[in-house]
């Protein structure tokens, strides 16, 4: 029998097949989430990232409940820093050239391994997850995810996490691209610039959800939460 709920979205409502239905949490590391890491490296105020976190919790404690699939990312680079490429790490002329793989508070700065590359505990996988360690912004790129997506059937994503603008808008249309239907849900997400967010959040719904869906975990939680009563 097949488990699908209807959501409420913008632009507007549709059912969701929950067992072809992974929960991706993009990049709820320390290093953008908490003081000494990459995110406040750049001059950011990582509080802003904050708001995210228990509304993700909420999400993932429904998904898990109902068994499904939960896919979390961190991006980061090996020790050697062979998988960055020079642009990333040296931005030509910028004032933040040469941060990555430096020492920091949390260790070497998104280097894999790192206190500050891993999760953060409030969000941390259960044993079963996937972990994607990616290189770059978007979560398909040089991973297995597409991968894994397709072995387990999954045709839609319910996309979480942080910035909404770099890593989150970018996965979204990576994932777009691939036909998989997106749902971006809004208060999961934060990015250190409010008019990014809410810009981001506005563009992948414009023009009939042309990126993706928009929701909130309330909606996504009471929709799911009608399979389990
Ligand atoms: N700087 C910033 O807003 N984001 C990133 O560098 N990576 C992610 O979004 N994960």
């Amino acid at each position: 029998m097949t488990r699908t709920v209807t959501v409420q979205m913008e632009p507007q409502a549709a059912p969701i097949d929950i067992d072809r239905t992974a929960v991706i949490i993009i990049d709820m590391q320390r290093d953008f989430l908490q003081p000494g890491g990459f995110g406040e490296s750049l001059g950011n105020d990582v509080s802003k990232l904050q708001r995210a976190v228990e509304p993700c919790q909420k999400v993932l404690a429904v998904a898990r409940e109902l068994g499904m699939l939960v896919i979390h990312t961190r991006e980061g680079h090996l020790p050697d820093l062979t998988d960055l490429h020079p642009f990333k790490l040296q931005r030509p002329g910028s004032s933040h050239a040469g941060l990555i793989g430096t020492e920091g508070p949390m260790g070497r700065i998104m280097v894999r391994g790192e206190v500050g590359h891993d999760i953060v505990p409030e969000l941390y996988p259960k044993p079963g997850e996937p972990v994607i360690d990616k290189p770059g912004k978007g979560s398909f790129s040089s991973t297995a995810l597409e991968c894994i997506l397709r072995a387990k059937d999954i045709s839609t994503l319910l996309v979480c996490g942080v910035t909404t603008e770099i890593c989150v808008n970018s996965t979204i249309r990576e994932a777009n691209d691939r036909g998989f239907f997106c749902i971006c849900i809004g208060d999961c997400c934060a990015s250190y610039f409010d008019e990014f967010h809410e810009m981001t959040l506005k563009m992948m719904k414009a023009q009939g959800g042309i990126l993706a869906y928009v929701t909130d975990s309330k909606s996504i939680c009471d929709s799911l939460k009608s399979l389990s009563s």
